[in-house]
């Protein structure tokens, strides 16, 4: 299998993380930069976005969840806990709507023309507080653990360091500080971080 990836792209961080807990042979491909004509990637399907991912059948994957739900069943489920496997599923649901809304103020802030919409940043900025609180209730005291609701918080929490630093998500949140510096010693995790 060939995963493509960016170093700096949060959603394909995910995949990445995902990939090399998986126990699954995955071959990671850097793509970067997506932003010229013809990417190569525009050849194996329409979006020449990252991540995606080629199976060893030859069927390309697109979409995250897509793909880290693929490497799941192929790994036979180790992404996702034995015990509370729903609740998992709920964090990887925060996780992904804080990384979405997160990614749509950022494209907002460095939009060619205009100045950003200030209802759609100020709509934006309020759901992402409150996916950081929804995180910290769901992850304050919790151990450094990698399934597919830690990963998608641990990516989207790392995304907000660098989109919107201003946001400041461990003010008030020291249990969810505490718990981002643990997961960032995993090895999957830390050395992934994103090129910024
Ligand atoms: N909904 C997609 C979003 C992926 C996405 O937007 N990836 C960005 C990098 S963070 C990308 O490939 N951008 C290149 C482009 O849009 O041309 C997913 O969940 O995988």
């Amino acid at each position: 299998m060939k995963l493509f990836f960016t170093g700096n792209s949060p959603y394909a961080r995910r995949a990445l993380i995902a990939a090399r807990t998986s126990g699954l042979a995955v071959e990671e491909v850097d793509v970067a930069p997506l932003a010229i004509e013809n990417h190569p990637l525009l050849a194996r399907g329409p979006g020449a976005r990252v991540p995606a991912l080629e199976t060893d059948a030859g069927t390309y994957l697109c979409e995250t969840l897509i793909i880290t739900n693929y490497l799941n069943g192929l790994s036979g489920g180790r992404l996702l806990p034995g015990e509370g496997a729903e609740a998992a599923l709920e964090l990887e649901g925060i996780g992904s709507l804080l990384m979405d809304s997160l990614f749509v103020r950022s494209h907002e802030k460095r939009r060619d023309l205009g100045a950003p919409s200030p209802a759609l940043m100020e709509k934006e900025t309020v759901r992402a507080a409150r996916c950081y609180d929804a995180l910290d209730s769901h992850l304050a005291g919790q151990t450094a653990q990698l399934h597919l609701g830690t990963i998608a918080a641990v990516a989207s929490l790392g995304y907000a360091d660098w989109r919107h630093a201003d946001d400041g998500w461990r003010d008030g949140r020291v249990g969810l500080a505490a718990w981002y510096d643990e997961m960032m010693k995993l090895p999957a995790v830390g050395d992934t971080k994103p090129i910024f």
